[in-house]
C-alpha cells in the first residue's frame, strides 16, 4: 500500500476544510508508513499493537470532537470521520480501539458524567494513559439490550454490581469499563467501574478470526462494589448506552469506506498490471465491471458520508440516518472486499495482500454496533411506523 492512491471519483476532498485535509493526510502518512508494515504480523499472533497509542493520542485520534478543555481534539464529525476512515484503511481492529476510546467511553464521560469523572478520565484517556472499554452486550442479550440481565442494587453510598459482559473491545487492556446494568426500579444506568476492582475479571476472547489485531474480551462482575458516585449522573434510560452507539457507528460509517477503499486500490494496482491472455486483465470487460462496481458503490458512500457528517456537525442528524449508512457502507465494504479479492486470483487468499484480512475484519463490523438486520429494521420502523422487531 505505499503507493495508495485514494478513490475521490467525485471530488469530494473539493468539499473539505483545508484542515481537514491536512488532518487526513497526517493520520494517512503515518498509517502508511508505521502501521501498514507492522500490521499482519499483528493479526497473525493476535496481538495489539499497543507500542501504537502514544502515537494515536498525538495525532488526535483518541476522542476527536471531546472539547480540547478535557484533552479531545474539538474536530467537527467529518474531520473525525475522515480519521477512522484512514485508520480503518489499515485495519479495522485500530479503527475499533479508536471507536471505543472515543465514542463509547469518553463521549458518555463527556455527555453524561460529572465535573469530577470528567476531569478525572477524559485528559487521561485522550493522552493514551488510560483505556476504556464499553460493556452492553452480553452472553444472552445483543441485538435487545433492553433485555440486559446486569443488575446494580444500592447499597448505602454503594451500587453493587452483578453480571457478564461478553464481546468487550479493550476490556483485557483497560483501566475503566463503561458498564450498563440495570437497576432496582428497572431503569438501565451507566457506572464507571476501574477494572483493579475486586469482583472484576475480563478474560480474552481469543479465538476469532476477525479484527485479530483488536483485543475483545468478556466483563465478569461478581458483585462488584462501586461508589455511588462513579454512576454517570446525567442518563438514565436505553438512550444513554444508543446515543453512544449513534457516535461509534458513524465512525464505522467511515472506517469500513476506508478498508473498501484499500481493497478497490489493491485490485487497481493488480489489474493494471497483471497479463493474461496476452493482455491486461484489465483490459477484459468482466474485470472492468468488476472495478467500476466498485468504484460506484464506493463513490455513492463517500458523498453518503461527507453528508452525514455535514448533518452531524450542524447537530441535525437523526439516529435513523446513521443507522442507514452503517447499513449500506458495511455491506458495500464486504462486497468490494469479496470482489477484490476475486481479482487477485489465487494470490488474493494469501497474506501477500490484506485483502482477506479486511474481508475477516469486516464480517465483525457488519455485525457490531448493530447488525445489518437491525439497522434495516430501525429504517423499516421508522419510514413505514411499524415496529418489526418482535
Ligand atoms: P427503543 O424503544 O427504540 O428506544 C429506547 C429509548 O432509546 C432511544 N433511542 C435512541 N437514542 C439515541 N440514539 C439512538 N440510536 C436511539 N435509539 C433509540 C429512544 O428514543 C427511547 O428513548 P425514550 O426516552 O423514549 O425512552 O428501544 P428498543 O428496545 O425498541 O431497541 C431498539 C433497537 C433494537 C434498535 C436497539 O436496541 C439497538 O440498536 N440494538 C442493537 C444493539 C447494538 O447495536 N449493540 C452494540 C453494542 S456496542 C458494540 O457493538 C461496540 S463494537 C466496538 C467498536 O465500535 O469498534
Ligand atoms: P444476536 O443478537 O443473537 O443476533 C444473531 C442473528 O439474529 C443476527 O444475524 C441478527 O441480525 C439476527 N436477529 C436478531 N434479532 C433479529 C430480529 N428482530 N429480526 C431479524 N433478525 C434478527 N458489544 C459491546 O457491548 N461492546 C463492545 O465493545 C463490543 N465489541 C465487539 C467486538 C466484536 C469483534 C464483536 C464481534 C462484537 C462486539 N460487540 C460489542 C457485540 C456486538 O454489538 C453484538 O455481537 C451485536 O450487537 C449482535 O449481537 P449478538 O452477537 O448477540 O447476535
Amino acid at each position: 500500500p505505499a503507493d495508495f492512491e485514494a478513490l475521490d471519483y467525485y471530488a469530494i476532498d473539493e468539499l473539505l476544510t483545508d484542515e481537514a485535509r491536512q488532518i487526513r493526510d497526517e493520520v494517512r502518512d503515518f498509517m502508511t508508513a508505521e502501521v501498514a508494515p507492522i500490521i499482519e504480523e499483528h493479526a497473525e499472533n493476535e496481538t495489539f499493537p499497543d507500542q501504537l497509542i502514544p502515537e494515536f493520542a498525538r495525532l488526535g485520534l483518541l476522542g476527536p470532537k471531546v472539547p480540547t478543555e478535557y484533552g479531545g481534539g474539538g474536530h467537527d464529525s467529518i474531520v473525525y470521520g475522515l480519521m477512522m476512515q484512514e485508520v480503518e484503511r489499515i485495519d479495522s481492529g485500530l479503527r475499533s480501539f479508536c471507536s471505543v476510546t472515543g465514542s463509547l467511553v469518553m463521549y458518555p464521560i463527556w455527555k453524561y458524567g460529572s465535573e469530577e469523572q470528567k476531569q478525572k478520565w477524559l485528559p487521561k484517556l485522550a493522552a493514551g494513559e488510560a483505556i476504556g472499554c464499553f460493556g452492553l452486550t452480553e452472553p444472552y442479550v445483543g441485538s435487545n439490550p433492553s433485555d440486559m440481565r446486569t443488575t446494580a442494587t444500592k447499597d448505602g453510598d454503594s451500587y453493587i454490581i452483578d453480571g457478564h459482559k461478553r464481546w468487550s473491545t479493550n476490556a483485557s487492556i483497560a483501566d475503566v469499563a463503561v458498564i450498563w446494568a440495570k437497576t432496582e426500579d428497572g431503569a438501565t444506568r451507566g457506572f464507571l467501574i476501574e477494572t483493579d476492582r475486586e469482583g472484576v475479571s475480563t478474560p480474552p476472547i481469543d479465538d476469532t478470526l476477525s479484527l485479530r489485531a483488536a483485543v475483545t474480551s468478556e466483563v465478569v462482575l461478581d458483585e462488584v462494589r462501586v461508589p455511588a458516585s462513579n454512576i454517570l449522573p446525567d442518563v438514565s434510560g436505553l438512550k444513554g448506552p444508543l446515543s453512544c452507539l449513534n457516535q461509534a457507528r458513524y465512525g464505522i460509517c467511515w472506517g469500513a469506506i476506508g478498508a473498501a477503499m484499500a481493497c478497490y486500490d489493491v485490485a487497481r494496482q493488480h489489474v493494471t498490471t497483471r497479463e493474461q491472455f496476452g493482455r491486461k486483465i484489465g483490459g477484459f470487460q468482466l474485470v472492468q465491471e468488476r472495478m467500476v462496481e466498485m468504484v460506484q458503490e464506493i463513490t455513492k458512500a463517500q458523498l453518503l458520508n461527507w453528508r452525514l457528517g455535514s448533518l452531524m456537525s450542524a447537530g441535525n442528524v437523526r439516529p435513523q440516518q446513521v443507522s442507514l449508512a452503517k447499513r449500506n457502507n458495511c455491506s458495500t465494504a464486504l462486497d468490494v472486499a469479496r470482489s477484490a479479492r476475486q481479482l487477485l486470483g489465487g494470490n488474493g487468499v494469501t497474506k501477500m495482500y490484506p485483502v482477506m484480512r479486511h474481508m475477516a475484519n469486516l464480517e465483525s463490523v457488519v455485525t457490531y454496533e448493530g447488525t445489518h438486520e437491525i439497522h434495516t429494521l430501525i429504517v423499516g420502523r421508522d419510514v413505514t411506523g411499524e415496529n418489526a422487531f418482535t
